[in-house]
């Protein structure tokens, strides 16, 4: 579990150029470079130019991880938000642009070293670089979108971590809020939580991250749209413990039914020890489960103690490396 939360970091990767402003860039610095005579002067702005590109170009590929030895997480997450295919294609056309740049560089020097008037080449090489570097023009594009999209992605302390789950609307933001540092935007209207929050909690000197995902509906992996499938890869990679969240007012906007089958569904699929607790407690009277209110504070102690006892339990667990039953007073399920 541990090497699975492993830190990649998106914001480090180096910013990316749309391409006027490269070529802008590179034929700016080539023009402010000297010389002894037109032909030694020409071999200095090419080899100006090369250095520009393959730097700028290496900088990225380079910073760029080998996605498929990514922690599974990461992988899962980046493919969901930006798509690992189409990120291989953009770097694969940046070192196509480069050595086809390189190329048309190591010609023109070669033809001003032969004789060739330096203008001449130099005006080739500037317009056959420019026409490689539009036609990656959409790649380099879509680089600096993945760069804005990857921000989002949360890194992770190694501490244990405790995913809030549950159909929309139904009261996970709110108690994230109410027991861990983060501040998750809480409205009255499903799906308002579109990425993942990070936030930590304290339970006595214990320390563990509380993770605030999308709202979730009961329905196959293959009909999840993206915002959903984040909240899965939370559950299946990271989750020592999961709290689920029912809200039996039904004001979420959906049947306690449902709910419980998508709780059902969770438990089957993921085998995390899992707590189910009640919502909007001040609305409701059912205590069949643990209950809470954000607006009274009602059962808010009661559900760190039991996320206390939850992790301590999965402790045990990876301490002996297989599922052990629950201790019989335990009040979370399997
Ligand atoms: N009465 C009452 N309302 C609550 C309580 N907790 C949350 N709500 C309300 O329920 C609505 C949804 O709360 P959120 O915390 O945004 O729910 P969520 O599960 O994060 O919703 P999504 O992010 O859309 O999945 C908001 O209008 C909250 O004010 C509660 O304990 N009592
Ligand atoms: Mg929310």
């Amino acid at each position: 579990m541990e090497t699975e939360k492993k830190k990649f970091e998106p914001r480090k990767l180096p910013s990316v150029l749309r391409s006027e402003e490269l070529i802008d860039k590179a034929f700016r610095r080539a023009s402010k470079v000297s010389g002894r005579g037109r032909k030694e002067k020409a071999i200095n702005k090419l080899s100006t130019l090369s250095n520009v590109f393959s730097d700028h170009f290496n900088r990225i590929i380079s910073s760029h991880p080998s996605y498929q030895n990514l922690p599974p997480f990461y992988r899962e997450i980046i493919d969901t938000i930006v798509g690992i295919g189409k990120l291989r294609k953009s770097l694969g056309a940046l070192s196509w642009a480069n050595s086809a740049i390189q190329k048309i560089i190591n010609k023109g020097m070669r033809e001003v070293k032969g004789g060739k008037d330096p203008e001449i080449v130099l005006r080739s090489v500037y317009g056959r670089i420019s026409s490689i570097v539009n036609q990656i023009s959409h790649e380099l594009d879509f680089l600096i979108e993945a760069k804005q999209r990857m921000r989002e992605i949360p890194t992770l302390s190694d501490d244990p971590v405790v995913v809030v789950a549950g159909y929309p609307n139904v009261g996970k933001s709110s108690l994230v809020a109410a027991i861990s540092t983060v501040k998750p935007e809480i409205a009255s209207y499903p799906f308002t939580t579109k990425k993942i929050f990070v936030g930590k909690g304290k339970i006595g000197d214990k320390i563990f991250q509380l993770i605030d995902t999308p709202g979730l509906l009961d329905r196959s992996i293959y009909k999840r749209n993206v915002i959903e499938k984040k909240a899965i890869s939370c559950l299946r990679y990271l989750a020592n413990c999961i709290v689920f969240i029912i809200d039996p007012t039904e004001t979420c906007g959906y049947s306690i039914e449902n709910q419980t089958s998508l709780l059902n569904e969770i438990k089957r699929e993921f085998k995390v020890p899992t707590i189910s607790v009640y919502s909007k407690s001040d609305l409701h009277k059912l205590r069949d489960r643990p209950a809470f209110s954000v607006m009274t504070g009602e059962g808010i102690e009661e559900i760190k103690s039991l996320i206390e006892e939850c992790l301590e339990v999965q402790n045990q667990m990876t301490q002996t490396n297989q599922p052990s039953p629950p201790p019989k007073k335990s009040r979370y399920e399997m």
